[in-house]
C-alpha cells in the first residue's frame, strides 16, 4: 500500500517540476513589470524598490539632474563610441580614431588592391607561363617588417592607455561600493556612513514622465563628484554581473566572492547611462546604470539628503557642540559667582 503511496508522489512530482520551472521561466516575460506588482521573491529581494515620488528625497537638497539629449547614450544611428568624459575615455577615443580605423582602412584597401592587380594581371590568358620562382629575400623582409612596424605603433599607445586605466586610485579619493544583484544594482558610500543606494529600472512611463530614456533610466542613482577619481569596488551577490559605463570608459565585472577596483573619473557635470554588460539571467537587459555627476557641494547636498554623513559636517557639529559646553561652563561659572556674592 505504501508503495502506491510513494509511487503516486514521486508521480506527482515529476509531472510538476517542468510546470514549476516553465513558471520561473515565464515570470521575466514581463519587462514592464511595476517594482510594486513584482512577485514576493523579487519584492524581497529589491527593498527599497517603489519611488513614488521622483527621488523620495528632500527637494530642497537634492532633485534628479535632467540628461542632456545625445550625452552620455547611445544615439539613433550612432557607429562611434559614445562622447567621452574622462581622461582615459579621450585617449582611447583618439586611439581608436587616429591610429586604429585609418590602419585597418590603410590595411584593407592594400590587401584589396593587390588581390584585384593579382586577379588580372596574372590571370590565365594574361600569364599563359606562370613564374616558378619560391623565393624572393627582400620581399620576405618587407612583409616581415611593415607588420611588426604596425604593431609596434598600435602596441605603444595601448599599453600607456592600459596602464593609465588601472593606475589606482589616490588616497584621499571616494569610495563607492556596488553590488550587483539579479536584477538590479546597490550603491553603496562607505566614506559617507554607508548608506546604501538601490537602483532599479524605471518602468516606460516613469522614464517618460521624468524625460529620461527608457530601459536606460534608474529610480535612484549612483551620483559622484565632478572631476576626481572615485575609487569604485566592484562585486555581486549571486552571479557574475559587469559594472559598465561607455561615455567614463568604465566597464568591469561584478564577481561574488571577490572585489574588482578601478577609478571612474568624469569631468563633467551630467548624466550617464550604462548598462549591466555580463550575461547574468532572464532580466540582464533590464537592470540599467544611471550615474549622475554633480559639483562637489551639490554631492555633498545629496549625501545629507540620503542620511549620509559628510566629512566637514562632524567637524562643524563638534565644534558646535564645543561652543555650547562652553557656553554651559561660563553660565554656571556665573551663577557660581552670583550665588557666591550673595
Ligand atoms: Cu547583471
Amino acid at each position: 500500500m505504501t508503495h502506491y503511496v510513494k509511487a503516486w508522489i514521486l508521480a506527482l512530482g515529476l509531472i510538476l517540476t517542468p510546470a514549476t520551472l516553465s513558471a520561473q521561466e515565464a515570470l521575466p516575460e514581463a519587462p514592464s513589470i511595476e517594482p510594486a506588482a513584482a512577485s514576493a521573491v523579487e519584492a524581497a529581494d529589491a527593498p527599497a524598490a517603489t519611488a513614488a515620488a521622483p527621488s523620495g528625497l528632500d527637494p530642497e537638497l537634492y532633485t534628479p539632474m535632467k540628461p542632456t539629449p545625445g550625452i552620455g547614450m547611445p544615439v539613433d544611428g550612432g557607429v562611434d563610441f559614445q562622447q567621452q568624459f574622462s581622461e582615459t575615455g579621450k585617449q582611447a577615443h583618439w586611439i581608436n580614431n587616429a591610429i586604429l580605423v585609418p590602419m585597418m582602412f590603410g590595411v584593407s584597401l592594400i590587401v584589396l588592391g593587390l588581390m584585384l592587380w593579382v586577379v588580372v594581371r596574372f590571370r590565365r590568358s594574361a600569364n599563359p607561363e606562370p613564374s616558378k620562382t619560391t623565393h624572393n629575400t627582400f620581399i620576405e623582409i618587407i612583409w616581415t617588417v611593415i607588420p611588426v612596424l604596425i604593431l609596434v605603433v598600435i602596441a605603444v599607445p595601448s599599453i600607456s592607455l592600459l596602464a593609465n586605466q588601472f593606475e589606482p586610485a589616490p588616497e584621499d579619493a571616494l569610495t563607492v561600493k556596488i553590488t550587483g544583484y539579479q536584477w538590479y544594482w546597490g550603491y553603496n558610500y562607505p566614506d559617507n556612513g554607508d548608506f546604501e543606494i538601490i537602483s532599479n529600472m524605471l518602468s516606460e512611463e516613469d522614464a517618460d514622465a521624468r524625460g529620461e530614456p527608457y530601459q536606460l533610466a534608474a529610480d535612484n542613482r549612483m551620483v559622484i563628484p565632478v572631476g576626481k577619481p572615485v575609487k569604485l569596488l566592484i562585486t555581486a551577490a549571486d552571479v557574475i554581473h559587469s559594472f559598465a559605463v561607455p561615455a567614463a570608459w568604465f566597464k568591469l565585472d561584478a564577481v561574488p566572492g571577490r572585489i574588482n577596483e578601478k577609478v571612474m573619473q568624469i569631468d563633467r557635470e551630467g548624466v550617464y547611462y550604462g548598462q549591466c554588460s555580463e550575461l547574468c539571467g532572464a532580466r540582464h537587459g533590464f537592470m540599467p546604470i544611471t550615474v549622475e555627476v554633480l559639483s562637489e557641494e551639490k554631492f555633498n547636498d545629496w549625501v545629507r539628503a540620503n542620511g549620509g554623513t559628510v566629512k566637514g559636517d562632524e567637524a562643524a557639529d563638534e565644534a558646535e557642540a564645543e561652543t555650547a559646553a562652553n557656553d554651559n561652563t561660563t553660565d554656571i561659572a556665573s551663577a557660581e559667582a552670583v550665588a557666591a556674592t550673595n
